[in-house]
């Protein structure tokens, strides 16, 4: 086969991923937990191009250039070498999330650029070997491979650091985008910085196996209240933890503090809704399907809100059958 097209979704994790014992084969330093969402997919071609001189890479309708084409070259490298070939691709990318809303995703990205990539170059892969191909690019992509809820989990080397999918409760997740701008600091150069000055940092791996350990017990019963307190304990010790770096990073605005508070009287009044919020100020909600719509409405205040259901895993569109396992 010499072209194959891949969808991912995006993922938002319940218990986090920060920070890498292993910065080349990105290796996390503790397991993380994840929903799959069914919004704002990336979709990804990769044509292999015998006659060209290099890769080239176009994101939504436009060549790119400098650090995103270099990423992505440089894991085609990796597949190259997995396959024993030489020859470059054209990798054609679309992103739904509106450009710069701030949801376009590492995960989806590097999960169907996983995808469609060994598809392109002939790799057999069953959905482990995508997962652990797609950590290679974002670390968060490893699962955005599996379907719905994901176990991504930390291993004792490459071969065992991989997603798979957990049994879980049906959950909905209300997405607030408060501030659609990029992110002042990525979240590779500030999981690096946090490692290497913040004071907290040896206490983070521990403690994050713990969350995680409850979480997955609190999904195999069906807890949907203990998944939602792990769910926001865990998010703001992570943000707890990237504020104690030197210098600081702070990616929550007081917009997004607005909304977390929204959220506890939300609690007070008995429904039943948990905020979490990633490498930046945006912030979002894990409700029950029935609560979805009122929770939505109350958020809208705050800035642009769209429902996401558990979404599927990562599916080849065109060539090879889909992934199996
Ligand atoms: C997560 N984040 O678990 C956490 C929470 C952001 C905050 O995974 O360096 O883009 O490419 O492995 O996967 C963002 O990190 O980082 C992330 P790399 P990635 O979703």
């Amino acid at each position: 086969m010499t072209a194959a097209t891949a969808r991912a979704f995006p993922n938002i994790a319940l218990v986090k991923y920060w920070g890498k014992r292993d910065e080349e084969l990105i290796l996390p330093v503790a397991g993380s937990l994840s929903l799959t969402l069914d919004i704002l997919p990336t979709t990804t071609t990769v044509s292999l191009a015998p006659e060209a001189e290099a890769d080239r890479f176009e994101l939504n309708g436009r060549e790119a250039t400098g650090e995103s084409l270099r990423r992505v070259a440089a894991f085609l490298d990796l597949v190259r070498s997995l396959a024993g070939s030489q020859t470059p691709a054209f990798v054609r990318s679309r992103n739904e999330a509106p450009t710069g809303a701030g949801l376009a995703s590492s995960a989806s990205g590097f999960a169907a650029l996983a995808t469609a990539a060994a598809a392109a170059y002939g790799l057999d892969l069953d959905a482990r070997g995508l997962s652990r191909l797609a950590r290679r690019g974002s670390g968060s992509a490893s699962r955005s491979i599996v379907p719905g809820v994901a176990v991504w989990h930390a291993g004792d080397g490459d071969e065992t650091s991989f997603a798979e999918a957990v049994a879980a409760p049906e959950m909905h997740m209300v997405i607030v985008t408060v501030d659609a701008g990029e992110k002042p600091v990525s979240s590779r150069v500030a999981m690096r910085r946090t490692a290497l000055t913040s004071p907290f940092a040896e206490a983070w791996p521990r403690t994050t196996e713990e969350s995680l350990a409850e979480m997955i017990s609190a999904c195999e019963a069906g807890d949907f209240t203990r998944i939602g307190r792990i769910t926001e304990t865990h998010a703001l010790r992570m943000h707890a933890l990237i504020q104690s770096a030197d210098p600081p990073i702070r990616y929550l605005t007081p917009r997004s503090v607005a909304v977390f508070d929204a959220v506890a009287e939300l609690r007070e009044r008995g429904v039943e809704a948990y905020a979490t919020a990633d490498a930046g100020p945006n912030v979002v909600v894990l409700v029950q399907s029935a609560d979805a719509e009122a929770v939505a409405a109350r958020m809208e205040e705050f800035g642009r809100v769209q429902i996401a259901k558990p979404g599927p895993g990562v599916e080849l569109l065109e060539g090879d059958a889909s992934p199996e396992g």
